[in-house]
């Protein structure tokens, strides 16, 4: 097959992966294995729909918002997961979290954390894709409004003592679940004693997925959020798990830049001035979190204050996040480049060399392509060219050798997880997009 033939078919596959997914207005991440609507993954699948249908993107917000806590000390939360339509084959469910709906804080049963909240840099790239006025006009103003919410959730609720970086409690929280960065953390809250059912692994190889071990500190945290009512000042002040996870504060940082321009273009100039206040904290207090051991960005125990010097990819997110010190960025550039000469295909979510490293399981090795491209998109926006897009062109080597799987093998290329997946299939649109339209390497993102 030429090569035009081969991006035919890619794009064909893409577009009918995001159709089959579809359950009317969101898109699940996969059928079975995942049947509900995901936080960060409508994100990034709306991204997809933007290349084929607008209206269907921009609808993608409109559901996620549906599950958005609308009152209570929670004001503002998108949850993790969003449970629109009953379904047997995931657990934990919606009769596990304590969210059903209730017409006062929830139209929708949900989950009680959230994920990392890339959505307003997607929105301001949507907008870059396509600008048709009045498409803009119908859509815009409720999806800022009810992101400011939820952004003003993160820095209230998960940073009460403003130190400039938000805490996560709970691994599933960080999206990158089973990262051996959680190790430490996890192993001290206790296990979950009641019985439970896992489901996952009616779907999946028990060696591509977490062990019983975490789901039991992953049940029992879910079960402490819901005794403590879900209030964010017992979370804060004796949660047995909290987290300065680089990714969130990374992508939540970009995303509050973001913000705060969609806020301008609206006249919301005082949550324009509230994001860029919290990003100018964030950007003093990022250098806690550098490793010099590591040469390179960690997260760290909120409530011990170690760091988690595990070489994971969630640092080299620092580019993406605007949030690398000059002093840095020349080594973590250097340690990157050292991670790419390790495996055949990148990137790795836990570097090769490193003890933990397993490259089939889920967020302890293999690669992820949502990450690797907001990855190189940060690194080329900050000038990272030549490295930026070596790693975009690894994305395309594995979208053309394995499909669109939930991830991908290190080592072979292999892909892995669950099949026909969302964010993976709207990211080949999105970057096929960005190739077509002359605006790659990341042009079409820069300003957002
Ligand atoms: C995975 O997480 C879910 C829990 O949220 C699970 O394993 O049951 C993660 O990869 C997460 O980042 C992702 O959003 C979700 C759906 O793709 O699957």
């Amino acid at each position: 097959m030429n090569t035009s033939r081969n991006t035919d078919h890619l794009l064909a596959q893409a577009q009918q992966t995001l159709k089959t997914n579809d359950r009317g207005g969101y898109t699940v991440p996969t059928a079975n294995l995942y049947p509900f609507q995901w936080n960060w993954d409508a994100g990034v699948t709306a991204l997809g729909w933007m290349t084929f249908d607008p209206q269907r993107a921009w609808d993608e917000f409109h559901h996620l918002l549906k599950g958005q806590w609308i009152s209570g000390p929670n004001d503002g939360l998108i949850p993790h997961i969003i449970f629109h339509q009953p379904s047997d084959s995931y657990f934990p469910g919606p009769d596990q979290w304590g969210c059903l709906a209730d017409g006062t804080v929830r139209r929708v049963a949900t989950t009680s954390i959230s994920q990392p909240p890339l959505h307003a840099t997607m929105v301001r790239a949507m907008l870059q894709m396509h600008s048709d006025a009045a498409i803009t006009q119908r859509n815009l103003q409720p999806i800022v409004q009810g992101l400011v919410r939820h952004h003003r959730w993160w820095y209230r609720c998960r940073d009460p003592h403003n130190t400039g970086l938000v805490f996560s409690i709970h691994p599933w929280e960080s999206g990158m679940d089973n990262s051996p960065a959680w190790d430490v953390p996890l192993a001290k809250v206790p296990p979950a004693t009641r019985a439970y059912t896992r489901k996952d692994l009616g779907h999946i190889d028990n060696s591509m997925r977490p062990t019983q071990a975490f789901y039991d500190r992953a049940v029992y945290l879910l079960d402490f959020n819901r005794e403590v009512d879900f209030d964010p000042q017992r979370i804060a002040d004796s949660g047995p798990y909290r987290v300065n996870d680089v990714c969130i504060i990374s992508i939540l940082n970009r995303a509050s830049h973001s913000l705060a321009g969609l806020c301008d273009q609206l006249g919301l100039h005082e949550d324009a001035a509230f994001l860029r206040a919290r990003c100018a904290l964030t950007q003093k207090a990022i250098g806690a979190l550098w490793s010099d051991a590591l040469g390179q960005y960690v997260s760290r125990d909120c409530i011990t204050g170690q760091l988690l010097e595990l070489p994971t990819h969630a640092g080299f997110l620092t580019w993406y996040g605007k949030l690398v010190l000059p002093e840095h960025d020349a080594i973590q550039h250097a340690t990157l480049s050292a991670w790419l000469q390790e495996t055949p295909y990148a990137l790795p979510s836990t570097r090769s060399t490193c003890s933990q490293f397993e490259p089939a399981r889920y967020w302890r090795g293999p690669i992820w392509q949502h990450l690797t491209t907001l990855i190189a998109e940060g690194l080329e926006r900050c000038g990272h060219t030549a490295l930026g897009t070596r790693l975009h062109q690894s994305t395309e080597v594995l979208f053309a050798k394995s499909g669109f799987c939930e991830y991908y093998h290190p080592l072979t290329g292999e892909g892995l997880g669950g099949s026909n997946f969302s964010w993976t299939a709207a990211t080949y649109l999105f970057w096929n997009h960005l190739n077509t339209h002359g605006q790659h390497p990341a042009s079409g993102l820069r300003a957002a």
